[in-house]
Protein backbone atom coordinates (compact mmCIF):
# COMPACT_ATOMS: atom_id res chain seq x y z
CA UNK A 1 0.00 0.00 0.00
CA UNK A 2 2.45 2.73 1.17
CA UNK A 3 4.16 2.36 -2.02
CA UNK A 4 1.26 3.07 -4.19
CA UNK A 5 0.22 5.72 -1.56
CA UNK A 6 3.53 8.21 -1.54
CA UNK A 7 2.34 10.47 0.56
CA UNK A 8 2.21 9.69 4.78
CA UNK A 9 -1.26 12.03 5.00
CA UNK A 10 -3.19 10.28 2.28
CA UNK A 11 -2.57 7.00 4.17
CA UNK A 12 -4.61 8.26 6.99
CA UNK A 13 -7.91 8.45 5.10
CA UNK A 14 -7.27 4.58 4.06
CA UNK A 15 -10.55 3.25 5.22
CA UNK A 16 -13.06 0.35 3.98
CA UNK A 17 -15.56 0.41 1.43
CA UNK A 18 -18.71 -0.03 3.83
CA UNK A 19 -17.72 2.88 5.50
CA UNK A 20 -17.59 5.10 3.15
CA UNK A 21 -21.18 4.10 1.26
CA UNK A 22 -22.93 4.43 3.99
CA UNK A 23 -22.51 8.20 3.71
CA UNK A 24 -24.44 8.42 0.12
CA UNK A 25 -28.14 9.35 0.44
CA UNK A 26 -30.82 8.78 -2.04
CA UNK A 27 -30.73 11.13 -4.19
CA UNK A 28 -27.06 12.21 -4.45
CA UNK A 29 -25.71 13.19 -7.76
CA UNK A 30 -22.44 11.34 -8.08
CA UNK A 31 -19.07 11.30 -10.84
CA UNK A 32 -16.88 9.34 -10.97
CA UNK A 33 -14.29 8.13 -13.31
CA UNK A 34 -14.27 5.42 -15.94
CA UNK A 35 -14.64 6.10 -19.94
CA UNK A 36 -15.46 2.87 -22.29
CA UNK A 37 -14.96 0.17 -19.65
CA UNK A 38 -11.54 1.51 -18.39
CA UNK A 39 -10.44 3.41 -15.03
CA UNK A 40 -13.89 2.96 -13.47
CA UNK A 41 -14.21 2.17 -9.84
CA UNK A 42 -14.22 -1.53 -8.91
CA UNK A 43 -15.77 -1.30 -5.12
CA UNK A 44 -17.60 1.73 -4.91
CA UNK A 45 -20.80 0.75 -7.41
CA UNK A 46 -21.07 -2.83 -6.17
CA UNK A 47 -21.10 -1.70 -2.26
CA UNK A 48 -23.66 1.14 -3.18
CA UNK A 49 -25.71 -1.32 -5.32
CA UNK A 50 -25.73 -3.84 -2.34
CA UNK A 51 -27.00 -0.81 0.00
CA UNK A 52 -29.54 0.35 -1.94
CA UNK A 53 -30.97 -2.96 -2.77
CA UNK A 54 -31.06 -3.82 0.77
CA UNK A 55 -33.04 -0.51 1.49
CA UNK A 56 -35.20 -1.01 -1.36
CA UNK A 57 -36.07 -4.39 0.55
CA UNK A 58 -37.13 -2.08 3.57
CA UNK A 59 -39.26 -0.04 1.40
CA UNK A 60 -37.30 3.18 1.43
CA UNK A 61 -36.52 4.79 -1.84
CA UNK A 62 -32.70 5.07 -2.89
CA UNK A 63 -31.81 6.50 -6.23
CA UNK A 64 -29.05 8.11 -7.29
CA UNK A 65 -27.87 10.50 -10.51
CA UNK A 66 -24.71 9.27 -11.98
CA UNK A 67 -21.71 10.73 -13.81
CA UNK A 68 -19.31 9.24 -15.70
CA UNK A 69 -16.17 9.81 -18.76
CA UNK A 70 -18.73 7.44 -20.71
CA UNK A 71 -19.33 3.80 -20.60
CA UNK A 72 -17.89 1.98 -18.27
CA UNK A 73 -18.79 -1.84 -17.37
CA UNK A 74 -21.14 -4.65 -15.75
CA UNK A 75 -19.34 -4.38 -12.09
CA UNK A 76 -20.64 0.05 -12.37
CA UNK A 77 -23.20 0.73 -14.65
CA UNK A 78 -24.76 -3.13 -14.73
CA UNK A 79 -25.01 -3.30 -10.87
CA UNK A 80 -26.95 -0.39 -10.16
CA UNK A 81 -28.71 -0.25 -12.69
CA UNK A 82 -30.00 -4.09 -11.33
CA UNK A 83 -31.04 -2.52 -8.53
CA UNK A 84 -32.95 0.12 -9.82
CA UNK A 85 -30.74 2.34 -8.16
CA UNK A 86 -30.11 5.15 -11.23
CA UNK A 87 -32.40 7.94 -11.42
CA UNK A 88 -30.60 9.59 -13.97
CA UNK A 89 -27.77 9.04 -16.08
CA UNK A 90 -25.12 11.42 -18.19
CA UNK A 91 -23.43 11.49 -20.67
CA UNK A 92 -22.74 7.75 -22.12
CA UNK A 93 -23.52 3.99 -21.61
CA UNK A 94 -23.11 0.54 -23.26
CA UNK A 95 -24.48 -1.36 -20.71
CA UNK A 96 -27.42 -4.05 -21.64
CA UNK A 97 -28.92 -3.86 -18.18
CA UNK A 98 -28.95 -0.04 -17.84
CA UNK A 99 -29.88 0.06 -21.54
CA UNK A 100 -32.90 -1.93 -20.16
CA UNK A 101 -33.87 0.73 -17.83
CA UNK A 102 -33.36 3.74 -19.96
CA UNK A 103 -36.00 2.11 -22.75
CA UNK A 104 -38.17 0.87 -20.20
CA UNK A 105 -38.55 4.48 -18.32
CA UNK A 106 -37.14 3.56 -15.21
CA UNK A 107 -34.12 5.67 -15.38
CA UNK A 108 -33.80 8.96 -17.02
CA UNK A 109 -30.88 9.20 -19.73
CA UNK A 110 -29.10 12.50 -20.49
CA UNK A 111 -27.38 11.83 -23.91
CA UNK A 112 -24.42 14.61 -24.32
CA UNK A 113 -22.02 15.15 -27.05
CA UNK A 114 -18.72 14.30 -24.53
CA UNK A 115 -16.68 17.18 -24.90
CA UNK A 116 -19.81 19.88 -23.34
CA UNK A 117 -20.33 17.76 -19.87
CA UNK A 118 -17.45 19.41 -18.54
CA UNK A 119 -18.69 22.95 -19.41
CA UNK A 120 -22.46 21.88 -18.32
CA UNK A 121 -21.67 20.64 -14.64
CA UNK A 122 -19.53 23.91 -14.13
CA UNK A 123 -22.56 25.95 -15.38
CA UNK A 124 -24.37 23.67 -12.44
CA UNK A 125 -27.16 22.59 -15.14
CA UNK A 126 -27.32 19.18 -13.21
CA UNK A 127 -26.89 21.00 -9.50
CA UNK A 128 -24.13 20.64 -6.85
CA UNK A 129 -22.15 17.29 -7.10
CA UNK A 130 -22.51 15.69 -3.91
CA UNK A 131 -19.39 12.58 -4.91
CA UNK A 132 -16.49 12.48 -6.90
CA UNK A 133 -15.35 8.74 -7.02
CA UNK A 134 -12.35 8.49 -8.63
CA UNK A 135 -10.18 5.41 -9.14
CA UNK A 136 -6.12 6.14 -9.49
CA UNK A 137 -3.29 3.96 -9.87
CA UNK A 138 -1.67 6.14 -7.21
CA UNK A 139 -0.92 8.85 -5.03
CA UNK A 140 2.82 10.35 -5.22
CA UNK A 141 4.70 11.83 -2.71
CA UNK A 142 3.58 15.65 -3.08
CA UNK A 143 -0.13 14.31 -2.93
CA UNK A 144 -1.69 14.21 -6.56
CA UNK A 145 -3.05 12.03 -8.07
CA UNK A 146 -1.64 9.14 -10.65
CA UNK A 147 -4.56 8.78 -13.19
CA UNK A 148 -5.70 4.79 -14.09
CA UNK A 149 -6.52 3.86 -17.39
CA UNK A 150 -8.80 6.91 -18.49
CA UNK A 151 -8.86 10.40 -17.68
CA UNK A 152 -12.23 11.07 -18.59
CA UNK A 153 -13.71 13.52 -16.60
CA UNK A 154 -11.84 13.22 -13.49
CA UNK A 155 -10.62 16.76 -13.28
CA UNK A 156 -14.08 18.16 -13.04
CA UNK A 157 -15.24 15.46 -10.66
CA UNK A 158 -12.91 16.18 -8.37
CA UNK A 159 -12.97 20.35 -9.05
CA UNK A 160 -16.90 20.13 -8.58
CA UNK A 161 -17.34 17.70 -6.07
CA UNK A 162 -18.15 18.46 -2.08
CA UNK A 163 -16.69 14.79 -1.21
CA UNK A 164 -14.23 12.93 -2.75
CA UNK A 165 -13.63 9.08 -2.80
CA UNK A 166 -9.97 7.52 -4.37
CA UNK A 167 -9.79 3.78 -5.52
CA UNK A 168 -6.07 2.99 -5.49
CA UNK A 169 -6.68 0.01 -8.18
CA UNK A 170 -3.21 -2.22 -7.61
CA UNK A 171 -4.15 -4.11 -10.62
CA UNK A 172 -3.19 -1.16 -13.17
CA UNK A 173 0.40 -0.53 -14.12
CA UNK A 174 1.88 2.04 -11.91
CA UNK A 175 3.96 2.56 -15.19
CA UNK A 176 0.57 4.50 -16.75
CA UNK A 177 3.01 7.56 -14.94
CA UNK A 178 3.98 9.77 -17.76
CA UNK A 179 1.35 8.52 -20.11
CA UNK A 180 -1.39 11.27 -19.04
CA UNK A 181 -1.25 14.86 -19.99
CA UNK A 182 -3.99 16.89 -17.67
CA UNK A 183 -4.60 20.24 -19.27
CA UNK A 184 -6.09 23.02 -16.43
CA UNK A 185 -6.46 25.87 -19.06
CA UNK A 186 -10.77 25.28 -19.39
CA UNK A 187 -10.95 25.97 -15.54
CA UNK A 188 -11.01 29.26 -16.94
CA UNK A 189 -15.07 29.72 -18.36
CA UNK A 190 -15.85 31.94 -21.22
CA UNK A 191 -14.75 34.98 -21.73
CA UNK A 192 -11.78 33.90 -20.16
CA UNK A 193 -10.70 30.92 -22.07
CA UNK A 194 -7.23 30.71 -23.70
CA UNK A 195 -6.50 29.07 -27.03
CA UNK A 196 -5.55 25.43 -26.39
CA UNK A 197 -1.92 24.86 -27.55
CA UNK A 198 -1.90 21.97 -29.37
CA UNK A 199 -1.29 22.00 -32.55
CA UNK A 200 -0.61 18.18 -33.38
CA UNK A 201 -1.19 15.61 -31.83
CA UNK A 202 1.20 13.85 -29.50
CA UNK A 203 1.93 18.02 -27.71
CA UNK A 204 1.89 17.69 -24.14
CA UNK A 205 0.72 20.91 -22.07
CA UNK A 206 -0.54 20.35 -19.25
CA UNK A 207 0.69 18.04 -16.47
CA UNK A 208 1.32 14.04 -15.53
CA UNK A 209 -1.01 13.90 -12.42
CA UNK A 210 -4.41 15.48 -10.90
CA UNK A 211 -4.45 17.73 -8.38
CA UNK A 212 -7.16 16.64 -5.42
CA UNK A 213 -8.13 19.25 -2.34
CA UNK A 214 -7.13 16.82 0.17
CA UNK A 215 -9.76 18.34 2.63
CA UNK A 216 -12.84 16.98 0.64
CA UNK A 217 -11.09 13.07 0.60
CA UNK A 218 -13.51 11.24 2.59
CA UNK A 219 -12.13 8.00 2.03
CA UNK A 220 -9.60 6.13 0.19
CA UNK A 221 -9.77 2.84 -0.44
CA UNK A 222 -6.98 -0.17 -2.07
CA UNK A 223 -8.59 -2.31 -4.69
CA UNK A 224 -6.92 -5.22 -7.17
CA UNK A 225 -9.45 -5.49 -10.37
CA UNK A 226 -9.02 -5.75 -13.92
CA UNK A 227 -10.92 -3.55 -16.31
CA UNK A 228 -13.61 -5.20 -17.94
CA UNK A 229 -14.07 -5.54 -21.30
CA UNK A 230 -15.30 -7.72 -23.77
CA UNK A 231 -12.93 -8.76 -26.72
CA UNK A 232 -13.53 -7.23 -30.41
CA UNK A 233 -15.41 -9.48 -32.79
CA UNK A 234 -12.57 -10.98 -35.23
CA UNK A 235 -12.47 -9.35 -38.42
CA UNK A 236 -15.19 -10.94 -41.22
CA UNK A 237 -15.56 -10.21 -45.04
CA UNK A 238 -18.06 -6.97 -44.21
CA UNK A 239 -15.60 -5.16 -41.96
CA UNK A 240 -12.64 -6.28 -44.26
CA UNK A 241 -14.40 -4.88 -46.98
CA UNK A 242 -15.31 -1.43 -45.34
CA UNK A 243 -11.86 -0.79 -44.18
CA UNK A 244 -10.74 -1.65 -48.07
CA UNK A 245 -13.05 1.09 -49.53
CA UNK A 246 -11.58 3.91 -46.64
CA UNK A 247 -8.13 2.73 -47.81
CA UNK A 248 -8.69 3.10 -51.46
CA UNK A 249 -10.94 6.76 -50.37
CA UNK A 250 -7.33 8.04 -48.43
CA UNK A 251 -5.13 6.65 -51.29
CA UNK A 252 -7.27 8.58 -54.07
CA UNK A 253 -7.44 11.99 -52.13
CA UNK A 254 -3.32 11.59 -51.68
CA UNK A 255 -2.83 11.53 -55.06
CA UNK A 256 -5.30 14.38 -55.71
CA UNK A 257 -3.23 16.43 -53.24
CA UNK A 258 -5.96 16.98 -50.97
CA UNK A 259 -4.41 14.53 -48.09
CA UNK A 260 -0.53 14.36 -47.08
CA UNK A 261 1.22 10.83 -47.44
CA UNK A 262 0.88 10.04 -44.08
CA UNK A 263 -3.13 11.55 -43.98
CA UNK A 264 -4.51 13.86 -40.86
CA UNK A 265 -4.69 12.34 -37.40
CA UNK A 266 -7.57 9.93 -37.16
CA UNK A 267 -10.56 9.24 -35.25
CA UNK A 268 -12.03 5.99 -34.97
CA UNK A 269 -15.06 5.60 -32.50
CA UNK A 270 -15.85 2.76 -30.21
CA UNK A 271 -17.29 -0.70 -31.46
CA UNK A 272 -16.66 -3.80 -33.72
CA UNK A 273 -16.45 -1.75 -37.69
CA UNK A 274 -14.49 0.87 -36.34
CA UNK A 275 -11.90 -1.45 -34.31
CA UNK A 276 -11.66 -3.20 -37.90
CA UNK A 277 -10.98 -0.34 -39.64
CA UNK A 278 -8.12 0.07 -37.82
CA UNK A 279 -6.77 -3.33 -38.57
CA UNK A 280 -7.64 -3.28 -42.08
CA UNK A 281 -4.88 0.03 -42.25
CA UNK A 282 -1.83 -2.47 -40.70
CA UNK A 283 -2.31 -3.89 -44.36
CA UNK A 284 -1.94 -0.44 -45.91
CA UNK A 285 1.36 1.09 -47.12
CA UNK A 286 0.67 4.40 -44.87
CA UNK A 287 3.21 5.38 -42.45
CA UNK A 288 3.80 7.96 -39.77
CA UNK A 289 0.18 8.13 -39.40
CA UNK A 290 -1.40 10.66 -36.46
CA UNK A 291 -4.35 9.35 -34.11
CA UNK A 292 -6.31 12.40 -32.67
CA UNK A 293 -9.12 10.01 -30.73
CA UNK A 294 -10.91 9.63 -27.51
CA UNK A 295 -10.08 6.08 -27.40
CA UNK A 296 -7.39 4.05 -27.84
CA UNK A 297 -8.87 0.44 -29.21
CA UNK A 298 -6.70 -3.21 -29.89
CA UNK A 299 -6.41 -1.99 -33.52
CA UNK A 300 -4.50 1.15 -32.95
CA UNK A 301 -1.92 -0.62 -30.73
CA UNK A 302 -1.41 -2.93 -33.59
CA UNK A 303 -1.00 -0.09 -35.72
CA UNK A 304 1.80 1.45 -33.01
CA UNK A 305 3.46 -1.61 -32.24
CA UNK A 306 3.97 -2.37 -35.96
CA UNK A 307 5.40 1.31 -36.29
CA UNK A 308 2.49 2.61 -38.38
CA UNK A 309 1.09 5.28 -36.05
CA UNK A 310 3.78 7.23 -34.27
CA UNK A 311 1.46 8.94 -31.66
CA UNK A 312 -2.52 8.39 -30.40
CA UNK A 313 -4.05 10.91 -28.23
CA UNK A 314 -6.67 9.35 -26.22
CA UNK A 315 -8.67 9.84 -22.88
CA UNK A 316 -9.05 6.35 -22.34
CA UNK A 317 -8.17 2.89 -23.43
CA UNK A 318 -11.09 0.71 -24.92
CA UNK A 319 -9.24 -2.91 -24.84
CA UNK A 320 -9.87 -6.69 -24.85
CA UNK A 321 -8.77 -8.42 -22.05
CA UNK A 322 -5.77 -9.44 -23.71
CA UNK A 323 -4.72 -5.98 -25.05
CA UNK A 324 -5.36 -4.68 -21.43
CA UNK A 325 -2.84 -7.24 -20.16
CA UNK A 326 -0.32 -6.32 -22.63
CA UNK A 327 -0.60 -2.30 -21.79
CA UNK A 328 -0.48 -3.27 -18.33
CA UNK A 329 3.27 -5.46 -18.62
CA UNK A 330 4.53 -2.67 -21.25
CA UNK A 331 2.92 0.69 -20.27
CA UNK A 332 6.46 2.56 -19.92
CA UNK A 333 7.24 1.03 -23.31
CA UNK A 334 3.91 3.51 -24.74
CA UNK A 335 5.50 6.84 -23.46
CA UNK A 336 5.69 9.33 -26.37
CA UNK A 337 3.44 6.85 -28.29
CA UNK A 338 0.10 7.52 -25.97
CA UNK A 339 -0.92 10.35 -24.38
CA UNK A 340 -4.48 10.30 -22.69
CA UNK A 341 -5.64 14.05 -21.73
CA UNK A 342 -9.39 15.23 -19.81
CA UNK A 343 -12.25 14.60 -22.83
CA UNK A 344 -12.99 17.98 -23.27
CA UNK A 345 -9.59 18.24 -24.66
CA UNK A 346 -9.45 14.79 -25.81
CA UNK A 347 -12.82 15.74 -27.90
CA UNK A 348 -11.95 19.21 -28.05
CA UNK A 349 -14.17 20.95 -31.04
CA UNK A 350 -10.88 23.32 -31.53
CA UNK A 351 -8.40 21.28 -31.69
CA UNK A 352 -10.05 18.73 -33.66
CA UNK A 353 -10.47 21.89 -36.92
CA UNK A 354 -7.12 22.86 -36.47
CA UNK A 355 -5.29 19.64 -36.60
CA UNK A 356 -7.84 18.49 -39.61
CA UNK A 357 -9.04 15.42 -38.02
CA UNK A 358 -10.91 12.41 -39.85
CA UNK A 359 -13.34 11.04 -37.91
CA UNK A 360 -14.76 7.19 -38.55
CA UNK A 361 -17.71 6.47 -36.43
CA UNK A 362 -20.25 3.31 -36.55
CA UNK A 363 -23.73 3.99 -37.56
CA UNK A 364 -27.27 2.55 -36.73
CA UNK A 365 -28.76 3.97 -40.06
CA UNK A 366 -28.11 6.67 -42.55
CA UNK A 367 -30.80 7.94 -44.80
CA UNK A 368 -30.32 9.09 -48.92
CA UNK A 369 -29.69 12.65 -47.66
CA UNK A 370 -27.19 11.59 -45.89
CA UNK A 371 -28.68 11.85 -42.12
CA UNK A 372 -26.84 9.61 -39.58
CA UNK A 373 -28.59 7.78 -36.60
CA UNK A 374 -25.99 6.54 -34.53
CA UNK A 375 -28.21 6.27 -30.96
CA UNK A 376 -32.15 5.20 -31.59
CA UNK A 377 -33.55 1.74 -33.19
CA UNK A 378 -36.25 2.48 -34.77
CA UNK A 379 -36.85 6.31 -33.62
CA UNK A 380 -37.40 5.50 -29.82
CA UNK A 381 -35.22 2.69 -28.51
CA UNK A 382 -31.35 4.12 -27.09
CA UNK A 383 -28.87 1.90 -28.39
CA UNK A 384 -25.74 3.58 -25.92
CA UNK A 385 -25.39 7.31 -26.95
CA UNK A 386 -23.86 9.52 -29.40
CA UNK A 387 -20.91 9.76 -27.07
CA UNK A 388 -18.11 11.48 -28.81
CA UNK A 389 -19.47 11.31 -32.55
CA UNK A 390 -20.62 14.65 -32.83
CA UNK A 391 -17.54 16.05 -31.58
CA UNK A 392 -15.59 14.81 -34.07
CA UNK A 393 -17.86 14.82 -37.16
CA UNK A 394 -19.35 18.29 -36.77
CA UNK A 395 -15.01 19.44 -36.66
CA UNK A 396 -13.60 16.85 -38.41
CA UNK A 397 -12.08 17.78 -41.84
CA UNK A 398 -13.94 14.55 -43.22
CA UNK A 399 -16.12 12.55 -41.60
CA UNK A 400 -17.11 9.35 -42.21
CA UNK A 401 -19.25 6.92 -41.01
CA UNK A 402 -19.24 3.26 -41.45
CA UNK A 403 -21.40 -0.22 -40.98
CA UNK A 404 -22.50 -3.37 -42.53
CA UNK A 405 -25.44 -2.21 -45.33
CA UNK A 406 -27.83 -4.77 -43.25
CA UNK A 407 -28.25 -5.63 -39.70
CA UNK A 408 -30.03 -8.46 -38.14
CA UNK A 409 -29.77 -11.15 -40.84
CA UNK A 410 -30.52 -8.84 -43.37
CA UNK A 411 -34.27 -7.79 -41.58
CA UNK A 412 -32.84 -4.04 -41.36
CA UNK A 413 -31.07 -2.12 -43.93
CA UNK A 414 -28.56 0.49 -43.04
CA UNK A 415 -29.83 2.70 -45.60
CA UNK A 416 -33.09 4.06 -45.10
CA UNK A 417 -34.90 6.93 -46.76
CA UNK A 418 -35.40 9.46 -43.72
CA UNK A 419 -33.24 8.24 -40.37
CA UNK A 420 -35.85 7.26 -37.16
CA UNK A 421 -33.65 9.52 -35.01
CA UNK A 422 -31.07 12.74 -35.93
CA UNK A 423 -27.69 12.75 -34.23
CA UNK A 424 -25.56 14.21 -37.21
CA UNK A 425 -27.22 16.24 -40.24
CA UNK A 426 -26.39 15.82 -44.01
CA UNK A 427 -24.04 19.35 -43.17
CA UNK A 428 -21.72 17.38 -41.21
CA UNK A 429 -21.05 13.81 -42.98
CA UNK A 430 -18.58 13.85 -45.94
CA UNK A 431 -18.20 10.27 -46.82
CA UNK A 432 -20.61 6.72 -45.91
CA UNK A 433 -19.44 3.21 -45.83
CA UNK A 434 -20.63 0.22 -45.99
CA UNK A 435 -19.65 -3.62 -47.35
CA UNK A 436 -21.38 -2.67 -50.88
CA UNK A 437 -18.81 0.78 -51.10
CA UNK A 438 -18.15 3.93 -50.34
CA UNK A 439 -20.33 7.10 -51.20
CA UNK A 440 -18.23 10.57 -51.35
CA UNK A 441 -21.04 13.51 -50.29
CA UNK A 442 -18.79 16.10 -50.59
CA UNK A 443 -19.83 18.54 -53.03
CA UNK A 444 -23.39 16.74 -53.86
CA UNK A 445 -26.69 18.86 -53.30
CA UNK A 446 -29.78 16.09 -51.35
CA UNK A 447 -30.98 14.29 -55.02
CA UNK A 448 -27.55 14.33 -56.26
CA UNK A 449 -26.84 12.42 -53.49
CA UNK A 450 -30.00 10.39 -52.72
CA UNK A 451 -28.20 8.00 -55.81
CA UNK A 452 -24.78 7.67 -54.88
CA UNK A 453 -26.16 6.53 -51.54
CA UNK A 454 -28.15 4.03 -52.80
CA UNK A 455 -25.94 2.89 -55.60
CA UNK A 456 -22.58 2.46 -53.65
CA UNK A 457 -23.72 1.68 -50.03
CA UNK A 458 -27.31 -0.08 -50.04
CA UNK A 459 -27.65 -3.81 -49.85
CA UNK A 460 -28.67 -5.42 -53.05
CA UNK A 461 -31.82 -6.68 -51.37
CA UNK A 462 -32.97 -3.00 -50.81
CA UNK A 463 -31.69 -1.09 -53.51
CA UNK A 464 -35.31 -1.33 -55.59
CA UNK A 465 -37.43 -0.26 -53.00
CA UNK A 466 -35.01 2.34 -52.28
CA UNK A 467 -35.21 4.02 -55.85
CA UNK A 468 -39.05 3.17 -55.66
CA UNK A 469 -39.29 5.89 -52.47
CA UNK A 470 -37.03 8.10 -54.40
CA UNK A 471 -39.46 8.23 -57.14
CA UNK A 472 -42.30 8.15 -55.38
CA UNK A 473 -40.68 10.97 -52.98
CA UNK A 474 -39.99 13.07 -56.42
CA UNK A 475 -43.63 12.37 -57.99
CA UNK A 476 -45.24 13.63 -54.63
CA UNK A 477 -43.26 16.32 -52.85
CA UNK A 478 -44.15 19.51 -52.88
CA UNK A 479 -40.61 21.04 -52.85
CA UNK A 480 -37.72 19.25 -54.55
CA UNK A 481 -34.77 20.89 -52.21
CA UNK A 482 -35.01 17.52 -49.94
CA UNK A 483 -37.82 15.74 -51.44
CA UNK A 484 -39.96 13.14 -49.31
CA UNK A 485 -43.16 11.49 -49.14
CA UNK A 486 -44.21 12.77 -45.68
CA UNK A 487 -47.03 9.12 -45.28
CA UNK A 488 -44.05 6.83 -46.75
CA UNK A 489 -40.66 8.38 -45.30
CA UNK A 490 -40.75 6.10 -42.42
CA UNK A 491 -42.48 3.06 -43.83
CA UNK A 492 -38.82 0.89 -43.24
CA UNK A 493 -39.36 1.36 -39.88
CA UNK A 494 -43.15 0.73 -39.39
CA UNK A 495 -42.83 -2.27 -41.55
CA UNK A 496 -40.06 -3.46 -39.56
CA UNK A 497 -41.99 -3.10 -36.04
CA UNK A 498 -45.45 -4.45 -37.52
CA UNK A 499 -43.24 -7.55 -39.55
CA UNK A 500 -40.11 -8.11 -38.04
CA UNK A 501 -38.33 -6.79 -41.35
CA UNK A 502 -38.00 -3.60 -43.49
CA UNK A 503 -38.29 -6.39 -46.60
CA UNK A 504 -41.41 -6.07 -48.58
CA UNK A 505 -42.84 -9.94 -48.03
O1 LIG B 1 -26.28 -6.08 -32.61
O2 LIG B 1 -24.66 -6.80 -30.91
O3 LIG B 1 -26.92 -7.91 -31.14
O4 LIG B 1 -25.14 -8.24 -32.90
O5 LIG B 1 -26.23 -3.06 -33.25
O6 LIG B 1 -23.66 -3.24 -34.37
O7 LIG B 1 -22.67 -3.64 -36.59
O8 LIG B 1 -21.56 -4.72 -34.53
O9 LIG B 1 -21.50 -2.20 -35.00
O10 LIG B 1 -20.33 -2.40 -32.74
O11 LIG B 1 -19.71 -0.74 -34.54
O12 LIG B 1 -21.83 -0.47 -33.20
C1 LIG B 1 -23.72 2.65 -33.89
C2 LIG B 1 -24.07 1.01 -32.06
C3 LIG B 1 -22.50 0.49 -33.96
C4 LIG B 1 -21.84 2.21 -32.25
C5 LIG B 1 -23.06 1.59 -33.04
C6 LIG B 1 -27.11 -3.76 -34.12
C7 LIG B 1 -26.23 -4.87 -34.68
C8 LIG B 1 -25.44 -5.30 -33.45
C9 LIG B 1 -23.83 -3.38 -33.00
P1 LIG B 1 -25.70 -7.37 -31.83
P2 LIG B 1 -22.31 -3.56 -35.15
P3 LIG B 1 -20.74 -1.49 -33.82
C10 LIG B 1 -16.63 7.55 -30.09
C11 LIG B 1 -17.76 7.41 -31.03
C12 LIG B 1 -22.41 5.86 -31.15
C13 LIG B 1 -21.28 6.43 -30.32
C14 LIG B 1 -20.06 6.74 -31.11
C15 LIG B 1 -22.27 3.38 -31.36
C16 LIG B 1 -25.22 -3.96 -32.74
O13 LIG B 1 -20.89 2.64 -33.17
O14 LIG B 1 -22.77 3.19 -30.27
O15 LIG B 1 -20.03 6.65 -32.32
N1 LIG B 1 -22.05 4.63 -31.86
N2 LIG B 1 -19.02 7.12 -30.41
O16 LIG B 1 -27.00 -5.92 -35.22
C17 LIG B 1 -31.15 -2.45 -35.16
C18 LIG B 1 -30.16 -1.13 -36.83
C19 LIG B 1 -28.89 -1.64 -36.41
C20 LIG B 1 -28.87 -2.54 -35.34
C21 LIG B 1 -26.83 -2.20 -36.04
N3 LIG B 1 -30.28 -0.27 -37.84
N4 LIG B 1 -31.25 -1.55 -36.17
N5 LIG B 1 -29.99 -2.94 -34.71
N6 LIG B 1 -27.58 -2.86 -35.16
N7 LIG B 1 -27.62 -1.45 -36.84
C22 LIG B 1 -16.53 6.65 -28.88
C23 LIG B 1 -17.33 7.10 -27.69
O17 LIG B 1 -18.19 7.89 -27.83
C24 LIG B 1 -17.05 6.59 -26.36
Amino acid sequence: MAGRIANEKFLTKVTDIETIVKMVKDGDKIGVSGFTGAGYPKAFPVALAAQIKAAHERGEQFMVSLFTGASTAPELDGELAGVDGLKFRTPYQGDPVLRGKINDGTTYYSDIHLSHLHNQIAYGFFGKLDWAVIEVAGITAEGELIPSSSVGLNRTYLERADKIVLEVNQWQTEDLFGLHDVYYGTEAMPPNRQPIPITAAGDLIGQKTLKVDFDKIVGIVMTDAADRNSPFKPLDDDSRAIAGHLIDFFTTEIKAGRLPKNLFPLQSGVGNIANAVLEGLLESDFEHMTSYTEVIQDGMISLIDAGKVDVASATSFSLSPDAAEHINNNAAKYRGKMVLRPQDISNNPEVIRRLGVISCNGMIEADIYGNVNSTHICGTRMMNGIGGSGDFTRNASISCFVSPSIAKNGDISAIVPMVSHHDHTEHDVSVIITEQGLADLRGLAPRQRSRVIIEKCAHPDYKDILLDYVAQAERVSKAMQTPHDLTQCLSFHQRFNETGSMKIK
